[in-house]
């Protein structure tokens, strides 16, 4: 019964969602945070292997190259919450270096409940770890985790991967404030933000040759077709990676190719397309080192260190709470 409803409620916020970004007076959206069903999800981990993505990469060699330096800048007991620790691959050098020195408490927070058991799977062989997961959105997960710690223990939050470009820049700045609330004076936040680079090497990494990143954005009209009984024709729609100079972005849409009508029953909505017009479905905020310091003077942190690749500009910033 439970279950059955908790898919009726994820279906009808689905159907509210898309029906409010489909009729929305001039650019017509939909919420990024719907790329990621179990189809978008596999995608995005391919994503994440392709050459000219060099994010999760970046991320990865940051994190490999100062994890001594992070973790001895956490003294004392720590349990680490993860937003959206996804399979928790580049988690595990952290986690080793701190479980080196103590037992360590993990706290994967996934709304996906195979990413999280993947997570679980991944990282449970590393001595002196104890993982309990939290299917949850992140704040609410992020609640619990605190709620978890034990006294003494400081609490570091990893939010990587440079998710927190995938939020418009005053909601970032509010998500970092929201965070912060959760936290105590002196807990930290390890935020990883990736970089501004030129313009031909955003378009590559996400518009890519082999057309994967493609894919995982149409599957969103495929997710609206098997999930709200829409008749979207993935033909005649096609993915275009854009920059915004002004919004210092990527944006992804989907532009129709001719002018059409298309039905979307659970949402009970008819939609027009005239040809050329997009949906906008994801932006991914790209930034300047420098500018994260008052980003986190601004949520209520101080930024502490911050490491950058060098082959793919990626900050990973550590932010103390004050
Ligand atoms: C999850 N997020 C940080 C990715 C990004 O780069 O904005 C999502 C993505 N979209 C297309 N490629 C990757």
């Amino acid at each position: 019964m439970l279950v059955h409803g908790i898919t009726a409620n994820v279906t009808y916020d689905f159907a509210v969602s898309v029906r409010a970004g489909l009729t929305k007076p001039g650019q017509k959206e939909l919420p990024s945070m719907y790329l990621y069903d179990d189809v978008g999800s596999a995608l995005f981990e391919v994503i994440c292997h392709l050459p000219e993505y060099g994010l999760t990469r970046a991320d990865e060699r940051v994190l490999r190259r100062n994890a001594s330096d992070i973790v001895e800048r956490m003294t004392g007991p720590v349990a680490v919450a993860e937003l959206g620790s996804g399979s928790g691959k580049k988690t595990r050098w952290l986690l080793e270096a701190f479980c080196r020195r103590q037992r360590t408490s993990y706290y994967p927070i996934e709304i996906s409940p195979s990413a999280l058991a993947i997570c679980e799977r991944e990282l449970r062989d590393i001595d002196a770890i104890s993982i309990l997961g939290f299917e949850r959105e992140y704040l609410d997960g992020l609640l619990e985790a605190a709620a978890h710690r034990r006294v003494g223990q400081r609490l570091l939050v990893l939010f990587l991967g440079s998710t927190i470009g995938n939020f418009d820049r005053p909601a970032g700045n509010e998500f970092l404030a929201s965070i912060r609330r959760i936290m105590q004076q002196g807990d930290a936040l390890l935020l990883g933000t990736d970089l501004e680079k030129s313009d031909a090497a955003l378009i590559r990494a996400y518009d890519d040759e082999l057309g994967v990143t493609a894919a995982f954005n149409l599957n969103l009209l495929a997710r609206i077709n098997r999930e709200l009984g829409a008749n979207f024709d993935l033909q005649q729609f096609e993915h275009v990676a854009t920059i915004n100079h002004e919004a210092r972005s990527v944006e992804m849409h989907l532009r129709s190719k001719r002018r059409q009508t298309v039905n979307i029953s659970l949402a009970e909505l008819v939609v027009e397309f005239r040809p050329g017009e997009t949906i906008w479905t994801e932006s991914s905020h790209k930034y300047k080192a420098k500018e994260i310091f008052q980003i986190a003077g601004d949520a209520g942190f101080r930024c502490e260190a911050q490491w950058i690749d060098e082959q793919w500009p990626f900050a990973e910033n550590l932010l103390i709470a004050e």
